[in-house]
């Protein structure tokens, strides 16, 4: 298998990463080459501006009815407040969505997390895309859009975030994936947006950077038992847990969970350390609230304020995304916590997320994850990290940057 992923575990070797690039890259895409995004041919072609790749179309160009399915299957827009609707969605991703290469885990987003995910500020109900079969009336696949403002380098662009795209496990190579992202691309449209961006684990023309993911164990016990982790070379179970082990509760005075009252100084802080990026969300107050107010077993905030001048200092969040572990007599879930969006500006990164690995190991998390994204190098070997076996690719759809980023250039996380 060619294709990395995005969920990934220990343990990974550069000449792995490289050949699979290197194979990938080389294959013809029958739908990419077909769609507005930069081509592997065009890679080293430097005269070509950065910008949309085509100009957005009149509204009354677009559309107005559905792509076709096959004949045995139906749209459906999937509304998510719905108990019912939202459990099939579940159920769905539970048992298709996203796996490492060795199905070993599969990821298990919750209901509320998805609810979150899916209803940021500005929401459009219609692009939250389901496939039914008509007979039956099962669920069989799903993609999502949700609007977002992304600024590439000083110009900010209205985008739609994709994700989610999953097709039942017995409908897969049936060249359904190209008719479903066919159809939210056209219902993007519909509202006058033109550009999206998406992560995945597999390599399709073509990313604008491609990050790795790192783990730091919290419960290296339970990461070995499930084959997430090994015993390191010449360690023991019990090194291995002293190895790891965190103080009992957070070190930096003024550290505290965020609240409401502070969506405003969070903002400010935010929008500041993003402005170094290349790639990142324009966020205002109220995304501040919806992406990083505390939501129980969702997404986790804390910030640090100033014992003296109770200034806001520092900001750390993670979110909370399980995977099930397959086919294991003792654990069914592995509990991770993926680091999210981090600003230090008076504590020390490395110190601060010291701190979030001791309050997500109070939680009960059993891995910390980390995108090696925005300034995370420089705390990820030293608080003991390790990197994971598979990467993630970001991609920009109709939009073009001239040269490919590093991945600390980049101040975007997608879900
Ligand atoms: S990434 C998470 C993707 N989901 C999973 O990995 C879950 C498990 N896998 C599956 O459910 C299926 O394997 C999926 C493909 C659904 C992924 N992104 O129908 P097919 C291309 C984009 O025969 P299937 C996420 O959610 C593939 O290269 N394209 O294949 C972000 C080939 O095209 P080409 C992908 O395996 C999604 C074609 O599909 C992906 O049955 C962003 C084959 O189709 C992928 N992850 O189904 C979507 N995987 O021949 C793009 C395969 O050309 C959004 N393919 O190589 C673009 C922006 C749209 C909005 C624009 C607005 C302006």
């Amino acid at each position: 298998d060619l294709d990395a992923n995005p969920l990934t575990k220990d343990d990974s070797s550069l000449e792995t990463i490289v050949r699979k690039f290197q194979d990938t890259s080389l294959k013809r895409h029958k739908f990419w080459e077909t769609q507005p995004v930069g081509q592997f041919k065009d890679v080293d072609d430097t005269s070509v501006p950065e910008g949309p790749i085509e100009p957005p179309a009149p509204l009354s160009e677009v559309k107005k009815e559905p792509y076709n399915l096959p004949s045995p299957y139906e749209w459906t827009t999937c509304e998510m407040d719905s108990e019912e609707t939202c459990t099939e969605v579940y159920n769905l991703l539970k048992n298709n969505y996203v796996e490492d290469d060795e199905s070993m885990f599969r990821f298990n987003y919750s209901k509320e997390f998805l609810r979150w995910a899916l209803h940021p500020p500005g929401y459009y109900k219609s692009w939250h895309i389901g496939v039914r079969a008509k007979a039956s009336k099962k669920l069989v696949a799903f993609i999502t859009g949700v609007p977002a403002r992304i600024r590439v380098r000083d110009v900010v662009v209205r985008m739609a975030e994709i994700n989610f795209l999953c097709v039942h496990k017995k409908l897969r190579s049936k060249r359904l994936a190209p008719v479903m992202i066919k159809e939210v691309t056209r219902r993007v449209h519909l509202e006058n947006i033109w550009q999206a961006a998406y992560t995945a684990g597999v390599v399709l023309p073509t990313p604008i950077t491609t990050c790795q993911y790192w783990h730091r164990s919290l419960n290296p016990k339970k990461l070995i038992d499930v084959g997430f982790s090994r015993l390191g070379a010449r360690m023991t179970m019990s090194r291995t847990v002293k190895l790891y082990k965190l103080p009992d509760s957070p070190a930096t005075p003024g550290f505290r969970k965020m609240e409401l009252r502070d969506v405003p100084a969070v903002t400010r802080l935010l929008r500041d350390y993003l402005s170094q990026f290349v790639v990142a969300p324009d966020f205002d107050e109220n995304d501040v609230e919806h992406w990083l107010l505390p939501h129980e077993n969702v997404v986790d905030s804390y910030l640090v304020e100033s014992p003296k001048t109770h200034e806001i200092t520092d900001f750390c969040s993670f979110y909370t995304l399980p995977s099930s572990i397959l086919g294991n007599q003792t654990y069914s879930t592995l509990k991770a916590a993926y680091s999210y969006y981090n600003v230090s500006s008076k504590t020390p990164l490395l110190q601060l997320m010291n701190d979030a690995l001791i309050v997500a190991k109070q939680k009960d998390f059993d891995v910390f994850n980390a995108l090696d994204v925005m300034q995370n190098e420089c705390f990820l070997k030293e608080l003991k990290f390790g990197p994971g076996d598979g990467q993630l690719h970001y991609y920009l759809y109709n939009y073009r940057t001239r040269h490919a980023l590093k991945p600390s250039e980049l101040g975007l996380v997608l879900l």
